[in-house]
């Protein structure tokens, strides 16, 4: 018979909190919210194949992309699930310009959600990996609703992050501060059950995953660093294998799990990169430090970065601490 205890992400939740006393209980009754809302965009996704749900609306969101019919649904999901809880003051979601009002007939509460609904949507016909993203901040202003900033709070100070991976299992990988604790969903119970816990990146991989068709848009210090792991040197294990899905959970699930580096580089047609500092870059570090790992945008780590509008963007380079130090170096010029 098994040793392992069978241990579901709401109680995963609940004992964490108990560990710090003086608790009020809000803590946890906001993730248990969120994890809901994930169990029916799980739902939703596992099912788009069959109920014909997929295809574009006809409009697009802020960022010009097309605007898929689960993004909607993600989006809305998330909201409903959340807004009448007494556990958030304001939300933001990556969907949305400005940010999401609790309505005035439900209580306020301490805590301030942003997220990305359904990350990756561009891969949702085939088929491939896709994600929701999310960041928990404790509100700044006092009282009511709560306000932009509240949003705009430096990385550092999230007090939980996670994602929801849903591929070939659906996973909920999530941190507070304690570390980061995987759970896999039994569909069949629909429950979140403890499945990895305590992950640590390993401090070197032999992984790099980017979009190499912008290589001719990169810097010259960027593609050295390329070129640097392309090389043949057995006693650092190059050359790296190269692994790009082109969806942000499931790149960086992967390099959580098996080290190496993401990188969404700054490039001559994005001069900031593409990920948002907010909805995906934060989140992402949070774990990533938390796992042993780092994240920086190329000259500052990530979690240190004031954020100064709601969807500003930021170069992204994630993972092992050995792999991004050596990017580091690189991209400022100390290696060649
Ligand atoms: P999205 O928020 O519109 O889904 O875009 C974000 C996605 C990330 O999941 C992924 O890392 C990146 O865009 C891929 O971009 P590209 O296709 O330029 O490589
Ligand atoms: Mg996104």
């Amino acid at each position: 018979m098994s040793k392992n205890k069978v241990i579901t992400i709401e109680r995963h939740i609940i004992e964490g909190e108990r560990a710090h006393p003086g608790a009020s209980g809000h803590f946890s009754g906001l993730l248990r919210d969120l994890t809901l809302a994930f169990k029916m965009i799980w739902r939703e996704v596992s099912k788009a194949g069959l109920v014909n749900i997929l295809g574009t609306l006809g409009r697009e969101n802020i960022h010009g992309d097309d605007l898929k019919k689960l993004d909607l649904f993600a989006d809305e999901t998330i909201y409903r699930a959340m807004d009448h809880g007494g556990h958030l003051c304001v939300m933001a979601s990556e969907e949305n310009e400005d940010v999401l009002h609790i309505p005035e007939n439900y209580p306020t509460g301490k805590y301030v959600l942003i997220y990305d609904p359904l990350d990756g949507s561009s891969n949702i016909d085939a088929n491939i990996t896709i994600g929701t993203i999310f960041s928990i901040y404790g509100r700044v202003t006092r009282s009511g609703q709560g306000t932009m900033v509240d949003c705009l709070q430096p990385g550092y100070k999230q007090v939980a992050a996670g994602y929801v991976v849903y591929g070939s299992s659906t996973m909920l990988v999530y941190t507070t501060g304690d570390g980061v604790h995987g759970f896999t969903l039994d569909p069949a119970i629909g429950e979140f059950l403890l499945s990895h816990e305590n992950i640590r990146i390993p401090r070197r991989g032999s992984i790099y995953s980017v979009n190499e068709g912008n290589y001719h848009r990169w810097s010259d210090n960027l593609k050295k660093y390329i070129s640097y792991l392309q090389e043949e040197d057995k006693t650092t294990g190059r050359p790296y294998s190269s692994r790009y899905i082109g969806a942000l959970v499931g790149d960086v699930h992967r390099t959580l799990l098996y080290g190496g580096i993401f990188m969404y580089p700054a490039d001559s047609k994005r001069p900031h990169g593409k990920l948002r500092l907010m909805y995906e870059g934060n989140p992402m570090a949070f774990l990533l430090e938390q796992a042993g790992g780092r994240a920086t945008n190329g000259c500052e780590r990530i979690l240190d970065i004031q954020p100064r509008q709601l969807h500003q963007r930021v170069p992204l380079f994630l993972g092992s601490e050995e792999d991004v130090v050596i990017a580091e170096e690189f991209l400022q010029g100390k290696r060649t």
